[in-house]
């Protein structure tokens, strides 16, 4: 079953911040759809059985910080 879950994540401040974001979340194994709202930092990440680790891990890579 497809699940949705939110994180805030910081730094992210324009259209590049956001579009590497959902680059590397999207390739997260089992995730099928990332969405960004720039100015709440709002991050959803929706798929199955995707690992939450590997989000914040992904997040990491594109260089910013989830704090929630
Ligand atoms: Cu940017």
């Amino acid at each position: 079953m497809s699940t949705t879950t939110t994180y805030t994540v910081k730094g992210m401040t324009c259209e590049h911040c956001k579009a590497s974001v959902i680059e590397e979340v999207s390739e997260v194994a089992g995730v099928s759809g990332v969405t960004v709202d720039l100015a709440s930092g709002r991050v959803d990440v929706t798929g199955d059985d995707v690992q939450d680790a590997a989000v914040r891990a992904a997040v990491d890579e594109a260089g910013y910080e989830v704090v929630s």
